[in-house]
């Protein structure tokens, strides 16, 4: 078996981690790992298996490396990325590209051979000196058939531990494994103060033909953390080949009046509240970032990728997301990244109800107020993409379903931006290829420090997934739509955006609005209450909010909020079709149904203008 690096990996590996690989049977694993120890040349060589001692091990490295810090709470550490290491490397994120496979000119791609070439020379010795850590790992609950199995090579026990929390184990699960598997190899690169000190180097470099990622000179978990986006991409390529869909969502149970749940999944790009809507407090969670969906019976059924989650930080506080501060303020595993922590080994994070140490050490080293960069601008205390990392089944509303290997079936598909002056806070589209269409694929964002770069700026981002496609527009278009074809039950299809301003840049809604949002769309799935019908969609009626707001929050929701909310504003609706439209004709192998569709919106717009002018107040809409 694998004589090629057999007297290699005997060298570089003791006789107890090599018995744990050999025990796999995997020639594939075998010779990945061979290829790679020889590669990056480690010190050593640890295979992790499920086992309690083996995860235990990999979070004393993570402490003895200091790349995480104990905090005060039992169980809580700290880990800082470097400071110009703080988001996903859009820029530096590659597909390697061969032969005359589509993209989009969202992404960006490297020959394969030449960025095959620059990757492996970072590869080169990286690890000398270091421990390697094989890890295996399962995308999906144990024993279904959403699931991928995936090994994980890295040099940082962070990238393992976060994955420990994250995914569910697979070591066991790999000893079958006859079908493709996922294959990421990670280093950190040189270490000074414990961050990756040459971030000039950084590189994620996708290999769709081998199911391989790369990734060098970086720590932050978006660019790392193998099993994360970069399995994402490796997924949506796997899923167009197969027919199922790899999306950007959320899996959440939402509770009608009987107390019957529904499950959704919703795609919001990061911080247009995906994470929290996904855990409000009354409904259950499955999931909050990653879902593999899948038809059954004519039905949608969908698993949450992952076990844990990787969520944004800002603003998280004790009102307005009880559920996930209760469980970040009381003792479990919890690893915090890029905040600030006190002298007391408490942390501390922008919008957290509590008040601002007076210094303490954040991902710039030591901090006080008024701390500035090079360029004079003010260090704040924690970085605006500081992050937890949780497992899901410490939240007080975790579902019951998050390991059925089924998965569980879902009623409404909700595409969310952060939009400040078009779209109303809910609209239910018109058909599923409505919804695909005018929701989903034409989805716009305002950029937010998820990624390097401008913030505030208006971004095409169809299905939330656009940073993530493996596969041309186009096609990723139409595996949307042809999804359909099998159903006989087709989930409902919303938009939400919850970052609406009135003229003074003030929002129009409260954060915890969208709990009114979510009931109104359960309430759609039970057809309980009727809508106004809308060019671009059923919108909910007043009396139906106006009850939504008095039960679930307690609140009187007024009829001018109302109207300011679901106004229709047609010259901005009109502005946003011509964008997407323009980027559609742009680009190459577009479904035709997708220019129809919005042709036909612009229609019923025109006509809707002619009718009552500008800005359409929802009275003068009838119900369906
Ligand atoms: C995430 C992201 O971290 O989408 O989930 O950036
Ligand atoms: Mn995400």
């Amino acid at each position: 078996m694998s004589e090629n690096y057999m007297e290699l990996l005997k060298q570089k590996i003791d006789q107890e981690n090599l018995d744990k690989l050999l025990a796999l049977k995997n020639e594939e694993v075998i010779n990945f790992v061979g290829e790679y120890v020889e590669l990056c040349n480690p010190a050593s060589v640890f295979v992790r298996t499920d086992s309690e001692p083996d995860r235990a091990y990999i979070r004393g490295k993570s402490l003895s490396g200091n790349e995480e810090i104990p905090l005060k709470t039992k169980g809580h550490t700290a880990h800082f990325d470097g400071f110009f290491d703080q988001a996903r490397d859009k820029k530096n994120t590659k597909y390697l590209a061969v032969g005359d496979r589509k993209y989009t000119k969202y992404v960006n791609t490297v020959d394969k051979d030449s960025g095959l070439g620059e990757v492996r020379g970072y590869l080169k010795d990286i690890m000398q000196g270091k421990e390697m850590f094989v890890c295996f790992f399962c995308l999906g609950p144990a024993n279904s058939e959403f699931s991928i199995s995936a090994v994980q090579i890295t040099d940082s026990a962070y990238v393992v531990h976060s994955e420990d929390i994250l995914y569910r184990p697979g070591y066991e699960q790999f000893k079958g494994v006859k079908s493709e598997f996922f294959h990421f190899v990670h280093s950190a690169g040189e270490l000074e103060a414990a961050v990756s000190k040459n971030v000039d180097s950084r590189r994620v470099y996708i290999d769709l033909e081998n199911n391989t990622v790369f990734s060098t000179n970086t720590q932050y978990a978006g660019n790392t953390v193998g099993l994360k986006k970069l399995a994402l991409r490796l997924a949506i390529n796997k899923a167009s080949k197969e027919g199922w869909l790899a999306e950007h969502m959320f899996v959440m149970g939402v509770h009608n009046d009987q107390g019957e749940k529904a499950y959704f999944c919703g795609a919001y790009p990061s911080m247009c509240g995906k994470t929290s809507t996904a855990m409000i407090n009354g409904e259950k969670i499955i999931g909050d970032d990653i879902a593999y969906l899948r038809e059954r019976n004519g039905k949608v059924y969908a698993v949450n990728v992952e076990r844990g989650i990787f969520g944004i930080i800002k603003d998280v506080n004790s009102t307005d997301d009880a559920v996930i501060f209760n469980s970040l303020t009381k003792e479990g595993e919890v690893i915090f990244s890029n905040i600030l922590v006190d002298n007391d080994g408490v942390p501390f994070w922008l919008g957290k109800d509590a008040p601002l140490p007076s210094k303490g050490i954040n991902y710039s080293g030591d901090w006080s107020p008024g701390k500035v960069d090079d360029k004079g601008n003010e260090i704040t205390p924690s970085h605006k993409n500081a992050r937890y990392t949780i497992s899901i089944s410490a939240l007080d509303n975790v579902d019951e379903n998050l390991e059925n290997p089924d998965g569980v079936e879902i009623k409404g598909l909700v595409y969310g931006g952060r939009d400040s002056d078009t779209s109303s806070p809910i609209e239910q589209s018109l058909s599923w290829e409505h919804g695909i269409i005018t929701k989903a694929a034409a989805l716009e964002s305002e950029t937010t420090a998820a990624t390097l770069g401008k913030e505030g700026v208006r971004v095409f981002n169809p299905m939330s997934n656009i940073d993530f496609l493996a596969v041309g527009l186009g096609k990723y278009i139409d595996m949307n739509l042809r999804f359909k074809d099998k159903l006989k039950d087709a989930p409902l299809i919303f938009s939400a955006n919850y970052f609406l301003r009135d003229s003074d840049g003030k929002f129009l809604n409260a954060i915890e609005d969208k709990r009114v949002w979510l009931k109104w769309m359960r309430q759609r799935v039970d057809k309980s209450v009727k809508a106004l019908k809308t060019p671009t969609g059923f919108i909910p009626k007043y009396e139906d909010l106006a009850q939504l707001f008095k039960t679930v929050l307690n609140k009187e929701y007024k009829k001018d909020d109302y109207i300011e909310q679901f106004s229709l504003r047609i010259p901005k609706i009109f502005a946003k079709i011509e964008r997407i439209l323009k980027i559609y004709k742009e680009s190459e192998g577009i479904p035709s149904q997708l220019f129809d569709e919005l042709e036909a919106q612009g229609q019923r717009l025109s006509q809707c203008q002619k009718e009552f002018g500008d800005c359409v107040t929802p009275q003068s809409f009838k119900e369906e």
